[in-house]
């Protein structure tokens, strides 16, 4: 089975990881990298919108990572990664769907304007737009503006009036704010300069309890996410 597209792509990280889960070795080509252009007619032919990932699998051709994400839970029965229909499945079906509509939308021009400065996303009124409503979609439920700021560790030290915290950070418990503010930062560090695993980066909404209060986990050990905090609006 092939699998197109390089690994710096979050869509084509989600069918690495549905992989590794299930076990597949898949024939990998980096295609977006250097010298595997998009533009390629040999890719274009298998995926007009000459957009990655793009599944080969024999003589069929599947894009749209969520979709290939499902169609290998299905062809191998993972039951635990893609339920049978019914209110499981259409759980996990609603995140993916958030994430592929609400969540990427929201950050995608602030992306392409800082990180990847792609000529065409220069506007800082859309750039301050987008961050709005990467943050709206991210909040920690029960957070107000200065969550995710020093805030939430220095005010619970102050002996504030508990309405005077309340308004500067919401009714979230701080604790919980600051832990799961260092399980991200790490585990952004542990990705992108250590290359490790994604770690709750990879789970939206899990933060592992080891994570979260610990120093990182060593290297190599993998653990099934749990979901000892409470990492964004609307999960339990
Ligand atoms: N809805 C598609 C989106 C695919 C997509 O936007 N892929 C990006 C990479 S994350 C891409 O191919 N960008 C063009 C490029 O890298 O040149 C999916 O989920 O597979």
């Amino acid at each position: 089975m092939k699998l197109l597209g390089r690994v710096t792509s979050i869509n084509v990280r989600k069918v690495l990881w549905t992989g590794a889960e299930i076990g597949l070795a898949f024939d990998h080509e980096p295609w977006g990298e250097a010298p595997w252009s998009l533009a390629d007619p040999a890719f274009l032919a298998l995926n007009p919108s000459g957009l990655i990932p793009v599944l080969v699998d024999g003589d069929f051709v599947l894009r749209e990572s969520n979709t290939i994400c499902r169609y290998l839970a299905g062809l191998h029965g993972r039951l635990d990664l893609l339920p049978a229909p019914g209110r499981e499945r259409a759980t996990v079906e609603q995140w993916m769907d958030w994430m592929a509509t609400e969540l990427n939308t929201s950050w995608r021009y602030a992306f392409l304007a800082i990180v990847r400065r792609s000529p065409g996303f220069a506007d800082p009124t859309q750039v301050q737009a987008s961050l709005a409503g990467w943050a709206r979609q991210l909040a920690l439920r029960g957070s107000q503006h200065a969550s995710f700021t020093d805030a939430e560790a220095l005010l619970p030290q102050m002996n504030l009036p508990s309405t005077v915290q309340t308004k500067a950070i919401g009714t979230i418990d701080p604790a919980v704010a600051v832990r799961t503010q260092r399980a991200y930062i790490a585990a952004f560090f542990d990705l992108w300069l250590r290359g490790r695993a994604l770690g709750v980066a990879g789970q939206p909404g899990a933060v592992p309890a080891d994570r979260a209060r610990g120093p990182a986990r060593a290297a190599g050990s993998r653990r099934r996410p749990g979901h000892a905090g409470l990492a964004h609006a609307g999960l339990p």
